[in-house]
């Protein structure tokens, strides 16, 4: 092992270690830890699953050799508190780590603090702010879930290089190569649900599962007022293997009948959950849609940390102009296929001055073959 390393390169390693938890740690942040005792790294450790042991735990009951005296680089603030585990902060004390460097506070108010002090107060030495923005930036679901409650909402949208969704005539296989589209399956990984309008329902009997290797489904979510959801759909067919929700809005359903659907709004609900799905009521709104803060906070409570929002262009607009929305991720192909009437990602009313317009800040750019995706944070003062 090289010596001389700082605290960062060490820290580098451990959001290295931490990042392995992706898509199998939801609800909980993603955790990596590495111990070094005379410059070299005797053990290193992430928090892997759901339930499962922390980083630290993991890190140190797997050490080379005895960890007394060793430093411990974390990416999160160790907890103090029994949840599904022990609190880290023993096992730390317990092995006599001599100083831990910590990238991060955890904002868990059970957590929130205490930890640092808990250590200190067992005479461990403790520095924090070692790349901390990196390690915010990594639990950037977490930190945004923990403290309001409410899943963070990425945008997931993939248009032509003349901002086309689909060509006028509806066609849209495909916009983006395949390169792009796996990366959209690694999205669909990382998020716990998948958030879709009962138009993008109807026009495209979309799936919106997982197809990456080893991935897990996210919980999908429709958002249809009406209750318009066919029975037969691919999405209702498959609700009992992968947890579907729709949320609907009981004022709005009573106009219901006249769609000239022949059964009764009753008889529609029963076999939507004889078919497994979750019927979920929101209110709506004054102007009839769906309340989505509202929705927001139910499906925060139901332990939904974050949704990657995949429109279409009604739903994207309603998400963005109320606020919700915290991440862009926008494909963009290069083609053109013309048409004013062609859909564009975002419609809605608009807003009327440039200046107004939501801006994104640390902004990345990646390729996928000819493709390109841009993604940035939604700038939080507008
Ligand atoms: C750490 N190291 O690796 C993680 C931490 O239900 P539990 O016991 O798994 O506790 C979950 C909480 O613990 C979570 O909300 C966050 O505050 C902290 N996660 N802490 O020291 C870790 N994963
Ligand atoms: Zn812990």
């Amino acid at each position: 092992m090289r010596k001389n390393q700082t605290p960062e390169d060490y820290m580098r390693q451990a959001l290295q270690l931490a990042r392995k938890g992706e898509g199998k740690v939801s609800p909980n942040p993603m955790v990596g830890c590495v111990a070094v005792k005379d410059g070299a790294v005797i053990a290193a450790g992430c928090h892997e699953k759901y339930g499962g042991f922390h980083a630290e735990r993991n890190a140190l009951l797997n050490c080379k050799e005895d960890p007394e005296g060793a430093e411990l680089y974390v990416t999160l603030e160790p907890c103090c508190h029994y949840g599904k585990t022990p609190p880290c902060t023993e096992i730390i004390i317990e092995k006599k780590i001599k100083k831990v460097y910590v990238g991060c506070l955890d904002s868990n108010p059970k957590v929130a603090g205490n930890g640092v002090r808990i250590l200190r107060e067992h005479g461990i030495a403790v520095e924090t702010g070692i790349l901390e923005q990196e390690c915010r930036d990594l639990n950037e679901v977490f930190f945004h879930y923990m403290e309001t409650k409410t899943p963070f909402l990425a945008m997931k949208y993939a248009m032509t290089l003349d901002g086309k969704i689909a060509c006028e005539s509806g066609d849209s296989k495909w916009v983006t190569g395949e390169d792009s589209r796996n990366y959209v399956q690694r999205l669909r990984n990382r998020y716990r649900g998948i958030m879709a309008g009962i138009g993008t329902v109807l026009a495209d009997d979309p799936m919106l599962n997982c197809r990456m290797e080893g991935g897990r489904n996210p919980v999908r979510i429709i958002c249809d007022s009406r209750l318009r959801i066919p029975q037969g759909s691919q999405i209702v067919k498959t609700a009992s293997e992968i947890e579907t929700i729709v949320a609907w809005s009981p004022n709005r359903a009573l106009a219901w009948r006249e769609q000239g659907i022949d059964k009764t709004l009753e008889e529609k609900k029963q076999a939507l959950e004889r078919s497994g799905v979750i019927l979920l009521e929101v209110p709506p709104k004054e102007n009839g849609e769906l309340d989505l803060s509202h929705l927001l906070r139910q499906l925060g409570e139901r332990g939904v940390d974050s949704i990657l929002l995949e429109g279409g262009g009604t739903l994207n607009a309603s998400a963005l102009t109320e606020n919700l929305v915290q991440r862009v991720y926008a494909f963009i192909a290069p083609k053109l296929v013309a048409g004013a009437n062609a859909k564009s990602p975002i419609e809605g009313a608009g807003i009327p001055r440039m200046k107004d317009a939501v801006a994104l800040e640390d902004v990345e750019v990646m390729r996928f073959g000819d493709d390109i995706c841009m993604t940035g944070k939604v700038a939080k003062q507008r």
